[in-house]
């Protein structure tokens, strides 16, 4: 098969393995298991840019970082342990979703403060150019968060930042039409966040964040821009937040037209249907790729409800004071 076309297999089925991922983590809120903010909707955006990042590179993420983690590899079982608070989660069972950070696989940081990753990411760009502390020679970083932190006075601080001091930031906005309960067309004006980020001065791309192709060529052209310059670069990505701001979330204040409008242009049956289009994948093969994540993530689960939890004599290790 040419590599075009694996590539393609890959973010599919990544994609789907978030959603499964993500979809288990609903139902088990259900039953009493700590809520989590999905990023159901949004799974390209996540998928196309960290397949353009490589090894050497780090990410700072915020509340809505399975995708993240997923595309950068993280195990479904490790990261359901984490959640779950069980020992073998990747910190241990002691940060939940929203806390997360797995030094293996370059996954700094998750904040759940709105625009806390914009504060820390050029820290860690920083250190990525002076080859300080655990970075590594040409490594870039990659940060993630939302329209609403677009909102806030540290994106505009961050940025200024990363240009004069030319720092390898890729700056990866995930318009997803809500800042937790408040439509963004209610706190900015459209097509404010790549109007604000030009004026800074380094070069914005606006994609289609449901189309995991489009989301990857802008990501390998911004990403090529800031390993040959060193300077940063920024993406804004337009998708939608499908599900509630967190769960459980009725909805309630959703205009049911738009949300409609955005589901047909799911990015799974968008990618779904290219497959199909090109004559790479039928109908079983679909449901054989998610019978596949779906045995995935029912072992994830297993794996981590069986998992330990933290016995309270380790309660002061990893404290930092
Ligand atoms: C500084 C701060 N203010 C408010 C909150 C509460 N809060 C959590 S997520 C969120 C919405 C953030 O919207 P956006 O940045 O667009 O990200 P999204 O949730 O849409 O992914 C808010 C207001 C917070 N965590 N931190």
């Amino acid at each position: 098969m040419p590599e075009e076309n694996r590539a393609a297999f890959h973010r599919l089925e990544t994609m789907l393995l978030i959603r499964a991922y993500e979809h288990q983590l609903v139902e088990l809120q259900r039953t009493g298991a700590p809520g989590t903010c999905t990023s159901v909707g949004q799974e390209a955006c996540a998928v196309g840019v960290v397949e353009a990042l490589d090894a050497r590179d780090r990410i700072v993420t915020n509340h809505r970082s399975a995708g993240h983690l997923i595309a950068r590899g993280a195990e479904p079982r490790r990261l359901m342990a984490e959640v779950l608070g069980r020992v073998d989660g990747y910190c241990g069972g002691r940060s939940g979703s929203l806390h997360i950070s797995a030094k293996e696989l370059g996954v700094v940081l998750t904040s759940t403060i709105v625009g806390g990753e914009l504060s820390m990411a050029p820290g860690v760009a920083l250190a990525q150019k002076m080859g300080a502390g655990n970075s590594e020679p040409g490594g870039i970083v990659a940060v993630f968060f939302g329209d609403g932190a677009a909102c806030e006075g540290i994106f505009h601080e961050a940025l200024n930042l990363a240009v004069q001091w030319q720092l390898p930031l890729l700056f990866v906005c995930e318009n997803n039409q809500w800042q937790a309960f408040v439509h963004r067309l209610e706190t900015m004006p459209d097509k404010a966040i790549s109007a604000w980020a030009r004026g800074h001065g380094l070069p914005v791309d606006s994609v289609d964040g449901n189309d995991v192709d489009a989301v990857h060529a802008a990501a390998a052209r911004a990403v090529a821009h800031i390993r040959a310059t060193g300077g940063p670069a920024f993406l804004e990505l337009s998708t939608y937040r499908q599900r509630g701001h967190y769960e459980p979330d009725d909805q309630a204040y959703v205009d049911s037209a738009e949300l409609q409008a955005w589901l047909q242009r799911d990015p799974i049956r968008m990618q779904g249907e290219r497959l199909t289009a090109k004559g790479l994948i039928d109908a079983a093969g679909l449901a054989a790729l998610e019978l596949r994540v779906r045995e995935t993530i029912a072992t994830a689960l297993d794996f981590a409800q069986a998992s330990a939890w933290p016995t309270p004599d380790t309660l002061l290790e990893h404290v930092y004071a």
